[in-house]
């Protein structure tokens, strides 16, 4: 049996995971995502990783949880078992992480793009959550970071009808961070990560937690975190470097200390 997810490779300090489902669209079993997990757990322990990046194939980013496993399943199989657990994990990463998506991302798909930083997406990456047409709903966070991404009015409609969410939509909403021909999707991910992955580790997680701050607590609670992360930045060697590189007119050399 092939794996449901591969560490495709590490490209200096980038690691590209990829969902390998194919036959099933990337339908995201159980097993592929504690896979997921351990694989994101051993590159927060790998400090040559700096930016991870997260991709399906060209059909498909995932389309959803996998139905035939959920099928049969009851209420109280599916409340004990906690499968939510591991998803909690994914927006707690520290280290940037990147959706590079195309095709559909439907369902927990859409839950697992949204879960990382950022997306990347091809013009013809189909985004949704259509649960409702299954008579269930989202349970990965769909109705909140969906509705967080296009406001209540437009979330309302994509989450009751289960209707697609084009590409170039869900970018002008804001939940896509850039919208590329489906052959740069790749190239464009690594291109962000690489980027990202020459900062300070220390600030760029830092500013990640800020980010989420912003997003799920009041202004003022964002503020005084926001304060204190700018204050701890300077107990770090890379706020030494950054400035004094600034100063010696050289690219700076962050270490992550
Ligand atoms: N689960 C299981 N199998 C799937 C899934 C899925 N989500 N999606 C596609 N497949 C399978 C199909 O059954 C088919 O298998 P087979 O060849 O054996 O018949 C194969 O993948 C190819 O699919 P299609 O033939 O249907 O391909 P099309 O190009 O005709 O259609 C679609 C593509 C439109 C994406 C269609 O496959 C589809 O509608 N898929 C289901 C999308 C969906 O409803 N997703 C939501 C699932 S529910 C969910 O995500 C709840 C989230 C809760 C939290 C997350 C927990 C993990």
């Amino acid at each position: 049996m092939s794996q449901p997810l591969v560490l495709k490779n590490i490209e200096g300090p980038v690691a590209i995971l990829r969902l390998n489902r194919p036959q099933v669209l990337n339908a995201l079993n159980l097993a592929l995502m504690d896979e997921l997990v351990d694989q994101l757990k051993a590159l927060q322990d790998d400090d040559s990783v700096r930016a991870i990046i997260l991709t399906g194939n060209e059909k498909a980013f995932a389309a959803g949880a996998d139905i035939d496993e959920m099928a049969d399943v009851s209420l109280a199989e599916i409340k004990m078992k906690n499968q939510f657990l591991v998803w909690d994990i994914i927006p707690r990463f520290t280290k940037p992480l990147i959706a590079a998506v195309q095709g559909y991302a439907l369902g927990g798909g859409c839950e697992l793009a949204m879960s990382c930083d950022m997306i990347i997406a091809s013009e013809n990456a189909v985004f949704g959550q259509p649960e409702i047409n299954l008579g269930v709903m989202p349970g990965a966070g769909g109705t909140q970071r969906l509705t967080k991404a296009l406001g209540k009015a437009r979330a309302m409609e994509y989450l009751l009808t289960g209707k697609p969410l084009p590409a170039r939509v869900a970018y002008e909403c804001g939940l896509v961070t850039k919208l590329v021909p489906d052959e740069l999707v790749m190239q464009e991910a690594l291109s962000l990560a690489h980027e990202i992955a020459q900062k300070s580790p220390v600030a760029v997680t830092l500013i990640k937690e800020a980010v989420y701050k912003a997003l799920d607590t009041p202004t003022q609670v964002g503020m005084d975190f926001e304060r204190n992360a700018f204050y701890m930045c300077f107990g770090t060697e890379d706020r030494v470097e950054g400035m004094k590189a600034f100063q010696e007119k050289r690219t700076p050399q962050f270490k992550g200390r």
